[in-house]
């Protein structure tokens, strides 16, 4: 079966990976619209026409079965307009803010996610339903997500603008971080670092790919056996050009772009 995910960057690979690693035999294929990162800046309004926009002909083109919104800011605005115009699952990563409330000692739990998804009435509802219990603070921040960016595009990451971007979230004394944007847990290692072992990072890769594979299978049910597959993996960007950094970051993970 084949599985497209989608984000505006590179953020979206951190859940590809994880998707992967649990059902290694599907065909992947993995969007990323460019043209207009950072997702978190946009108005509401333009992002919903974008993605509908992008994602409906190409899903219909390449007969994608699943598609996988790899974004935050996307997965908080778009689902409904996206569902209502397709015919195959959407699966949308949105905070872990349920489990984060759930592991939480102290009561005290951080988002640290893009303006647009820390705004976003989605975010505020699932606060009130799953977190009720926790005093919740909030972090938005694009810079974090054009670090990301850069790290992967094969930049040196400046540790210290890295420090003081992370400051508030170091004063804020919680006990869990939700990385409520898919580009962060490409940082996570070294948002570890400068929060120190006090903060548990959550973020929602694991659990997307358990959805991802509940659906499979329940699709699976309903159909013929499946032929055995080739790996084929694809990376398509939508408007301009890949730094030699991503490009060659794509290619060790198999991909070609298209
Ligand atoms: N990776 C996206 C998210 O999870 O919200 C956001 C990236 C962006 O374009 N700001």
């Amino acid at each position: 079966q084949s599985i497209l995910v989608f984000d505006s960057g590179v953020g979206g690979l951190s859940i590809l990976a994880e998707i992967q690693a649990l059902l290694p035999q599907h065909h992947y294929y993995y969007l990323f619209d460019n043209a207009r990162l950072p997702y978190g800046e946009l108005e509401e309004q333009t992002l919903i026409r974008g993605c509908v926009d992008l994602l409906v002909p190409l899903v219909e083109h390449i007969k994608a079965d699943i598609l996988v919104i790899a974004c935050n800011s996307a997965s908080t605005l778009v689902l409904p307009a996206l569902r209502e115009r397709l015919t195959i699952p959407v699966v949308g990563v949105v905070p872990a803010i349920k489990p984060a409330a759930k592991l939480s000692q102290s009561k005290h739990i951080g988002l640290l996610a893009t303006p647009g998804t820390i705004k976003r009435r989605y975010t505020h509802e699932l606060i009130a339903q799953y977190a009720h219990d926790c005093h919740v603070e909030l972090f938005g921040s694009s810079e974090l997500v054009l670090l990301a960016e850069q790290k992967c595009a094969g930049f040196h990451l400046d540790a210290a603008i890295l420090t003081s971007l992370l400051q508030p979230i170091r004063d804020a004394d919680i006990d869990v971080l939700v990385l409520g944007c898919t580009h962060f847990p490409m940082l996570k290692a070294e948002i570890a670092d400068v929060l120190g072992t006090g903060v548990t990072l959550l973020d929602s890769g694991a659990a997307i790919a358990r959805r991802v594979s509940q659906l499979l299978e329940a699709s699976a049910a309903e159909s013929l056996p499946p032929l055995p597959l080739q790996q084929s993996l694809v990376a398509a960007y939508y408007t301009g050009s890949l730094s030699v950094g991503l490009e060659n970051l794509l290619r060790q993970q198999g991909f070609q772009a298209i």
